[in-house]
């Protein structure tokens, strides 16, 4: 990145980075609610530091977009780009609990051991078929067409499937060039695809009563506590950043309800 820049909304562009396509469509796909940036600090906008040994060190780039809309709370992208150490596009869409819509999650991540791609519709309140149904619905039918192009992601721990649709698509890939073709032909296509879905149900989203809102509050709450205790990048951010600024990154930025 040559400027720095001064608020979320302005775009991530990251030289070299893998998931660079994906966010931009994603920005470009959100111009549709007017969004407005979402306050996040300057030293989680863009954040340097470095990895790897002394003799061979690599340089990291974390860098976050983020914006709100009528009826998101915040949409936030944690870009993360280390070379080979990793490429990861983190990104979450958090509706206002008084909208009766899930959340958008993908992570996509590179690591030297592979690929690890996680798409998903994820419920604030999973046991209620009137927050689920009209959801999965639409979502199965791309999850089958799509996950049958992918090999299974292989089992995930019981405490998260609470957070989880049976549309979660889960998916683990080895580097080099068939990686990167089924990240193109599928991965991407399927991105597209979730995102477009969501975009959809928040466009016909109508406000619900006060007493749904408060459930659905719960349960994304419920959520959030659980995303930022079990957050799977704590390990390697911290590594980048240091613990005591991804400490804060996870609670006041990435999960911050
Ligand atoms: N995951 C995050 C954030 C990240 C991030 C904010 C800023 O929630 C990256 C970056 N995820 C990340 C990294 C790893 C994973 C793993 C770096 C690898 C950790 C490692 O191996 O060192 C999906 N992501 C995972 C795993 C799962 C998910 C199941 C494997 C966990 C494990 O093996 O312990 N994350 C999970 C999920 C969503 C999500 C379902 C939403 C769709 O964001």
């Amino acid at each position: 990145m040559s400027l720095k820049r001064t608020n979320s909304l302005e775009p991530v562009s990251i030289a070299n980075w893998r998931w660079q396509p994906f966010l931009d469509h994603a920005i470009k796909a959100l111009e549709t609610f007017n969004p407005e940036p979402y306050p996040v600090a300057d030293q989680y906008l863009e954040r340097k530091g470095s990895a790897g040994s002394k003799a061979n060190s690599i340089a990291v780039t974390t860098a976050t977009w983020a914006c709100k809309t009528k009826k998101l709370r915040q949409v936030r992208a944690a870009c993360v780009e280390a070379g080979q150490g990793a490429s990861v596009l983190n990104f979450v869409i958090n509706p206002f609990h008084t909208y009766d819509l899930p959340f958008f999650g993908a992570d996509l991540v590179t690591l030297p051991s592979g690929h690890l791609l996680a798409l998903d519709l994820q419920p604030a309140i999973k046991e209620d078929p009137v927050h689920t149904k009209p959801v999965w619905e639409r979502l199965l039918p791309l999850y089958e067409q799509w996950k049958q192009r992918l090999p299974d992601g292989g089992p995930i721990p019981d405490e998260a499937k609470p957070y989880f649709s049976p549309g979660f698509l889960w998916t683990r890939i080895p580097l080099g060039p068939e990686g990167d073709q089924l990240v193109e032909d599928v991965i991407q296509p399927a991105f597209k695809d979730y995102l477009s879905l969501y975009i959809d149900l928040v466009m016909a989203a109508e406000e619900t009563n006060e007493d749904r809102a408060q459930l659905l509050l719960q349960g994304q709450k419920r959520y959030m506590t659980y995303r930022a205790e079990k957050d799977p990048a704590r390990g390697m951010l911290s590594r980048f950043h240091g613990s005591e600024w991804t400490e804060a990154y996870i609670h006041e930025v990435l999960f911050d309800l």
